[in-house]
């Protein structure tokens, strides 16, 4: 059977690129969101994220009535549930949004529907999942009470495109699909496969969701390495940078870059759910996380011990964001860095950030200000760099030559 009408359930960084792709292969999709403004948004045409090109194909996509946005859940063949997956304060998983989905669709769902858990979740939440929808539709049977040929069929299927690379992404990546039962995961795997260039290759639903955990936490304790050893080279006074670079130059070497800790909701939170199941187990994991998130105290440390070097320390920081070329600043380590040094008001503070047009709400009312590149260059005598974005790569030398430079980026 094909799929004719498809739903997606959250439309954000994740949810909306995915609706508006699966739409332009002719589906009908309904877009589900518990926001106005996002709906709202949408069905004007417009998106209510920045991800280079979606803004193009959303409006394509809603002119030729392909993807409608609604508060309210309707029927449909399939249900892509794209909500957060935070964690509680001690980094235990919160799967509110995932009951929250459950109780939302469960009254429009009928026999022969495929439900599909995108977001990235702990181990057993597909379970889970389809345990709280049989519970809310005691009149339908799932595959986690009945193998052979349940009502619904359910999978997860997470997903890992890179922000800033979501649309190409989305279609060219592999996906790795799980399934409660073997049926579950090969219907799933149609309906990727509408979109989809990568291949699509099904396991079960637990092995998919340690899986996607698994790819994050890869990263960061690879990230962790370069970040530990960044504060080692220091120690022993040896640029971090060249040593990487050589190091790297070993057939079976490859170093990740440090930074300034490590942001974004994904690498900085998904580590903690494989912590949160096996904490005995998982010592390597818990410990990158640790080395990661102390990364910008030991940033702090060297601003202010180069501050401390000028009567009147002008210091100005570039970048917010969490990562290189976007605009986002959530869970932002530079954007912490900020935040603490307008706090500490070591001295006067200035701000670079070329991809926003205002400061966030947790730095207005504090005495730090947005200005431009050369305005910062010309008045500071502490330089930061936070941000590898593109215009800070271009920065003559000869500008920063007179300044005492923290490059937490291998920038210059
Ligand atoms: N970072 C470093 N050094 C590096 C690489 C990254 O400090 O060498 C920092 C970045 O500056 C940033 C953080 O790590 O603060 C995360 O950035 P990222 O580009 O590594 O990853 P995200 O969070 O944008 O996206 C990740 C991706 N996962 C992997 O690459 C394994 C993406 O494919 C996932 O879909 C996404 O998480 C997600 O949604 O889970």
């Amino acid at each position: 059977m094909t799929f004719k009408r498809v739903s997606v359930i959250g439309l954000g960084y994740i949810g909306l690129p995915t609706a508006a792709v699966l739409a332009s292969r002719g589906i009908e999709v309904i877009g589900v969101d518990v926001t106005t403004r996002a709906v709202e948004t949408i069905n004007r045409g417009e998106v209510h994220i920045v991800e280079p090109d979606l803004d193009i194909i959303v409006q394509a996509v809603v002119t030729t009535g392909k993807l409608r946005a609604t508060l309210e859940p309707e029927a449909a063949d399939a249900f892509m549930i794209a909500v957060p997956t935070p964690f509680k304060e001690d980094h235990v998983p919160d799967l509110g949004y995932i009951r929250q989905a459950a109780e939302a669709i469960a009254p429009v769902l009928v026999k022969g529907n495929l439900v599909v858990l995108e977001s990235t979740s702990p181990v057993g939440a597909t379970e889970q999942l389809s345990a709280w929808l049989a519970e809310l539709r005691p009149d339908l049977r799932f595959p986690h009470q009945v193998k052979d040929k349940p009502d619904i069929q359910v999978a997860h299927c997470p997903e890992r495109v890179l922000p800033g690379h979501v649309l190409q992404e989305l279609v060219a990546n592999d996906r790795v699909i799980g399934g409660l039962t073997e049926a579950c995961a090969e219907r799933a795997r149609e309906l990727y496969q509408t979109f989809v260039r990568g291949e699509c290759i099904t396991t079960d639903a637990r092995t998919a969701e340690l899986c996607k955990l698994t790819e994050n936490a890869f990263r960061d304790v690879n990230i962790a390495f370069a970040n530990e050893l960044s504060i080692i080279a220091d120690k022993q006074r040896i640029n971090v940078w060249e040593l990487i670079a050589l190091a790297n130059r070993h057939p079976r070497v490859n170093i990740l870059n440090p930074g300034p800790g490590v942001g974004g909701h994904c690498i900085a939170v998904d580590p903690w759910f494989i912590v949160a199941g096996a904490p005995e187990e998982a010592r390597l994991i818990h410990t990158a996380r640790l080395v990661n998130d102390a990364k910008p105290r030991y940033v702090l440390d060297k601003v202010r011990a180069a501050a401390d070097q000028f009567k009147r320390p002008v210091i100005a920081c570039l970048g917010l964001a969490f990562k290189a070329d976007i605009d986002d600043l959530r869970e932002s380590p530079a954007r912490a860095i900020v935040e603490a040094l307008a706090q500490e008001r070591l001295g006067e503070l200035l701000v670079v950030e070329p991809n926003i047009r205002e400061l966030p709400p947790s730095l207005a009312g504090l005495e730090v200000q947005l200005v431009d590149l050369d305005t910062a260059l010309e008045r500071c005598n502490t330089l930061v760099a936070l941000v590898d974005h593109k215009p800070f790569k271009h920065i003559p030398l000869s500008r920063i030559a007179s300044k005492v430079v923290i490059d937490t980026r291998g920038l210059w």
